[in-house]
C-alpha cells in the first residue's frame, strides 16, 4: 500500500464522516429536544396535581380549624372563641378586618393563609 493509496482513503473516511455526523448529530439532538420537553411536561402536570391537592387540604384544615373554633356556630369566631388559641388571641385585633368583635370566614382565611399563597 504507498502513500497515496492511504491518503485517499483517511479523505474517503474523512468525507464520509463529515457528510454522516451532522446528521446523527441532529438526530441525537432532537431524541434529546423531545425528551426534555416530555420530562417539562410532565414535571408540570406533577407539580400543578400537587399544588392543587396541597391548597385543597389547607383550606379543608382550615375550614376544619374555624368550625372548631366556631363553638357556638353562628359562622364568626368571637373574641372569647379566639381565645381557645394562643395565636388567633394575638392576632385577633388585627386579623378583625372590618372591627365588628367577630372574625368571619374570609377574615380568618385571610389571616391564616402564608403571604405567598395569596393571589
Ligand atoms: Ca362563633
Ligand atoms: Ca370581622
Amino acid at each position: 500500500m504507498n502513500k497515496n493509496v492511504i491518503l485517499t482513503l483517511l479523505a474517503a473516511l474523512m468525507l464520509t464522516c463529515a457528510a454522516c455526523a451532522p446528521t446523527q448529530e441532529q438526530g441525537v439532538a432532537k431524541e434529546q429536544n423531545v425528551a426534555e420537553e416530555q420530562n417539562v411536561a410532565e414535571e408540570q402536570n406533577v407539580a400543578e396535581e400537587q399544588g392543587v391537592a396541597e391548597e385543597q387540604g389547607v383550606a379543608e384544615e382550615r375550614n376544619a380549624i374555624f368550625e372548631a373554633l366556631d363553638v357556638d356556630q353562628n359562622s364568626t369566631i368571637s373574641k372569647e372563641e379566639a381565645g381557645a388559641s394562643d395565636a388567633l388571641q394575638l392576632s385577633f385585633e388585627s386579623a378583625d378586618a372590618n372591627q365588628d368583635g367577630n372574625l368571619d370566614a374570609a377574615e380568618y382565611a385571610a389571616i391564616m393563609t402564608p403571604a405567598a399563597e395569596v393571589k
